[in-house]
């Protein structure tokens, strides 16, 4: 038996059983491998930390685009930040009331290998006449980008750590805030309460948006294979709030169906845990 083990934390180690190492290479970015088990199907890492995998992969896409849509369902222009794997791109392209898709990985070999080894996350995203794959940094095209244009950003980021650092700065949240129009929301990959690594660079990511952004909140969802299984996403907005301008009755009529999200969901998800509150309001 081969396992893939991730380290967690200091002292606590997370493994997955895997019956063939299927690809690796060291991209000029980062380190990608990919991999095939019986519990998780497909999955791959960079730089040794999980990042999709087919089995939990419907949550974190679902929870990353479903709530903006269903807070404002007439969002046309969006910009997603990273997902080389493809999957947000692909439930964003579900609306066929958006009418353009900015995607900027910095990685594309990211991509290239998703099409060849994780179709679920990237087929026909390329293939869509409404997508513009660009394959640079995310933080130097945001600063190119023009004022006012994009009605939704999601930054769908590794941590920040290497490439993924300059997308948890304040300097690419206010460019952001620029390169939205006026009922302009941020969605950012907000990482996790529980461990102490992670819950510090979920309190760094919070205050830099909450100095920016007139309305902020924090949501959570459950993904088994990241760190302690709690990992949230940053909702920050201009003018929508996402608990009191949910549209529940505008979303269902989009009829999309979905494995994770509902409007429910969408209500309790943004109900933090005390801890988490606590760690978000004084970090
Ligand atoms: N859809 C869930 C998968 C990811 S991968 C995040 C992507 O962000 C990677 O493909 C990486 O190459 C890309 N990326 C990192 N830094 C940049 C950058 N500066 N500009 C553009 N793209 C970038 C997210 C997994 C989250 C894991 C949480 N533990």
């Amino acid at each position: 038996m081969n396992w893939y083990t991730e380290q967690w934390s200091k002292d606590c180690k997370f493994s997955i059983a895997y019956d063939k190492a299927l690809y690796s290479e060291k991209s000029a970015f980062q380190q990608i491998d990919f991999y095939r088990g019986e519990e998780f199907g497909t999955f791959f890492t960079l730089d040794g930390l999980m990042m999709v995998n087919e089995k939990d992969e419907f949550i974190y896409h679902d929870m990353i685009v479903h709530p903006a849509f269903a807070t404002n369902p007439s969002i046309k222009k969006v910009l997603i930040i990273g997902g080389g794997d493809g999957g947000t791109a692909r439930e964003v392209l579900r609306y066929s009331t958006v009418a353009e898709v900015v995607m900027v990985e910095i990685d594309e070999r990211v991509f290239r290998l998703c099409q060849e080894f994780l179709p679920i996350t990237a087929s026909g995203v390329e293939e869509d006449s409404r997508m513009n794959l660009r394959f640079e940094d995310g933080l130097a095209y945001v600063k190119n980008a023009p004022d006012a244009y994009f009605d939704l950003i999601l930054v769908d980021s590794t941590d920040p750590i290497s490439v993924g650092e300059g997308l948890f700065t304040t300097a690419f949240y206010q460019e952001c805030y620029r390169v939205l129009n006026k009922d302009g929301i941020l969605i950012n990959q907000h990482e996790s309460p529980y461990f102490a690594e992670y819950a510090t660079n979920m309190r760094k990511a919070r205050n830099k948006i909450k100095a920016i952004f007139p309305i902020t909140n924090v949501y959570q969802y459950h993904i088994p294979t990241y760190p302690s299984g709690h990992w949230l996403f940053g909702f920050a907005s201009k003018t929508f709030d996402p608990m009191k301008d949910l549209n529940a009755e505008a979303w269902k009529k989009f009829g999309l169906e979905t494995k994770y999200y509902n409007t429910e969901l969408h209500v309790g998800a943004f109900g933090l845990p005390n801890y988490v509150k606590k760690e978000l309001e004084h970090g």
